[in-house]
């Protein structure tokens, strides 16, 4: 009989899931799963140095690479620590498994060490919770758990497998599986949405990340043209259209965003709203998309739809399987009802450019202005650099002068959780070895996950860091001066020379004291082909669009 250990069954399903790389830190109750990787060479192995940043790896490795992330963790203690990141992960529909060492049947209950209720602890951040009670069942729940992550919407999957059935002897077996054809629309639905569209006057798309999931952008782009309509992209999902595109509006993102934008969303009586959500942030704290206005909701989760925003048509279906359904039905006649609002999407464009091109803030005043900045980082960065933003005021500035002209090139955290962008982007690299990253985070955010620098040299991972270097939690400051009479109050901090520190780790790093020393840095910094942190030292004073001015 051939057997292997419970350890390699583990292994081996990885590797038959198309998994190429797994992030975690060390646990005694990982080992038999570590040997396997040492002796296969595969999945490469990428040792983290805290879990919360692994996981966020597995999150950005899951984003880019559209596949499965894996983050192993050691028992209680190390599968507490990844809660931040499967939260994440789960608010942001991004498909990880978070394999997690475990106590085994006889020290159930007996708060032995390492020993915790996981379930009670990941139940509201995961799709799925699995235990493995014997080394017989790794293969099969450890694809179950890989397919469930992944197919329809994505989302965080726990799989707790104890030592002992790691150290198993088990029968090899070889899975084979199906893949389901995502949910395609009814006809009567489709019929339903055209008949809509033909009542419309001021119609616009928003479209969210199930596009890019559904790997539709070219879709969108073709329904869009069609009908002429015009497209803002959901709350961080800009790369879901080409920003180039004279009919595309903008993001919707609370704050800071193009009066076009708003106007899109504020005066649209028929709403399409394709793979989104519809979070707090992209409608605006729920202002917009209300009657009389008809929305068409297509999300892949039913639980999102009728949720929050009544959908006159509510679909559930795969984004794409539905912007072709559309593009089907309309079968060329697209020029018929476009006539109705033909027009509208290019007032919206210019206005939209005319705002940006009177972007004040550009001018040097006393440190880097972050508008000048964020167009600088894109004209100097090429078309396929995959941006991943961390979450903190800078990232207002990058809603409005960084532009995606491609599909799957933004990374970013839609629940604002600061921390995210360094350990993701070093996922994300793992997840396209060649291409182009460029982390931008705050000095708040890159102190929260600084120990990764050494994850980054240690793997030879060369993504670029831009910290935006204020000296401040500026989003948080900037709300005192503004609505707390100026009471400035635990939002200032004191930093480290980034640059000094990223040398001390053995990256490439640069201070950057003013925009025009930015060009010759980042060419540097990507001809060392290493990891590179450049310390950017923006205006302390500048206050970011959108946020209400001090008195
Ligand atoms: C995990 C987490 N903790 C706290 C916050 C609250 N918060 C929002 S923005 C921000 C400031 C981040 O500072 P920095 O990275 O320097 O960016 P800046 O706002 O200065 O541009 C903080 C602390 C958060 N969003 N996420
Ligand atoms: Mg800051």
């Amino acid at each position: 009989m051939d057997t292997i250990n419970g350890g390699r069954a583990v292994i081996d399903a990885l590797r038959a899931e198309g998994i190429g790389a797994v992030f975690s830190l060390p646990g005694s109750s990982l080992l038999p799963m570590y040997d396997a990787m040492r002796e296969l060479g595969e999945p490469a192995l990428i040792v983290a140095r805290h879990e919360q940043a692994a996981t966020h790896m597995a999150d950005g490795y899951a984003r880019a690479g559209r596949r499965v992330g894996v983050s192993m963790v050691t028992k209680a203690q190390g599968a507490t620590n990844t809660v931040n990141a499967t939260f994440v992960a789960y608010m942001e529909s991004s498909p990880i498994v978070v394999i997690a060492g475990h106590g085994s049947a006889e020290t159930v209950h007996r708060d032995a060490f390492g020993e915790l209720d996981l379930h009670a602890v990941f139940s509201p951040i995961t799709k799925l919770r699995l235990d493995v009670p014997m080394g017989a069942r790794i293969p099969e729940l450890v694809h179950r758990a890989c397919r469930a992550s992944r197919s329809g919407r994505p989302r965080p999957v726990l799989l707790t497998i104890p030592l002992a059935a790691q150290k198993e002897t088990i029968r090899r077996v070889s899975w084979t599986q199906g893949v389901a054809d995502p949910p395609a629309p009814q006809d009567g639905a489709v019929r339903a949405v055209l008949d809509l569209l033909r009542s419309a006057s001021r119609p616009v798309i928003v479209a969210g990340g199930g596009v890019v999931w559904a790997d539709a952008t070219a879709d969108l782009v073709r329904l869009a043209e069609a009908l002429e309509i015009p497209v803002v992209a959901a709350f961080r999902r800009q790369d879901v259209f080409p920003n180039d595109h004279e009919l595309y509006v903008g993001v919707s993102n609370g704050a800071g965003m193009f009066t076009a934008t708003d106007a899109a969303l504020r005066e649209a009586d028929v709403v399409l709203a394709v793979g989104t959500r519809l979070s707090d942030h992209t409608t605006r704290g729920y202002r917009y998309f209300a009657p009389p206005a008809a929305v068409v909701h297509v999300n892949i989760d039913s639980a999102d739809l009728n949720k929050i925003v009544p959908a006159q048509v509510a679909i559930q279906a795969d984004a794409g399987a539905t912007l072709r359904a559309l593009l089907a039905a309309l079968d060329g006649n697209g020029a018929a009802l476009r006539s109705r609002w033909a027009g509208r999407a290019r007032e919206l464009r210019s206005g939209m450019e005319r705002e940006r091109a009177g972007d004040g803030g550009l001018e040097e005043r006393g440190g880097v202005r972050q508008g000048a900045l964020a167009r600088q980082l894109r004209s100097l960065m090429p078309e396929d650099t995959v941006l991943v933003m961390d979450a903190g005021d800078f990232g207002l500035w990058l809603d409005r002068h960084f532009p995606f002209p491609r599909p799957g090139t933004l990374v970013a955290p839609a629940t604002g959780s600061t921390g995210f962008g360094f350990p993701a982007a070093l996922g994300v690299q793992v997840a396209r070895p060649g291409a182009p990253v460029l982390c931008v985070t705050g000095d708040g955010g890159m102190a929260m996950a600084i120990g990764e620098l050494e994850t980054a040299v240690r793997h030879r991972l060369p993504v670029i860091t831009a910290v935006v270097n204020n000296f401040a939690f500026a989003n948080i400051r900037d709300r005192q001066l503004a609505e707390y009479g100026g009471r400035v109050f635990g939002s200032e901090i004191s930093n480290p020379d980034f640059a000094a520190v990223a040398r001390a780790f053995g990256a490439h790093g640069e201070r950057v004291e003013t925009i025009a020393q930015l060009p010759a840095a980042l060419a540097r910094a990507r001809q060392s082909g290493r990891p590179a942190v450049l310390d950017i030292l923006v205006d302390r004073r500048e206050f970011s669009p959108g946020r209400p001015q001090p008195s």
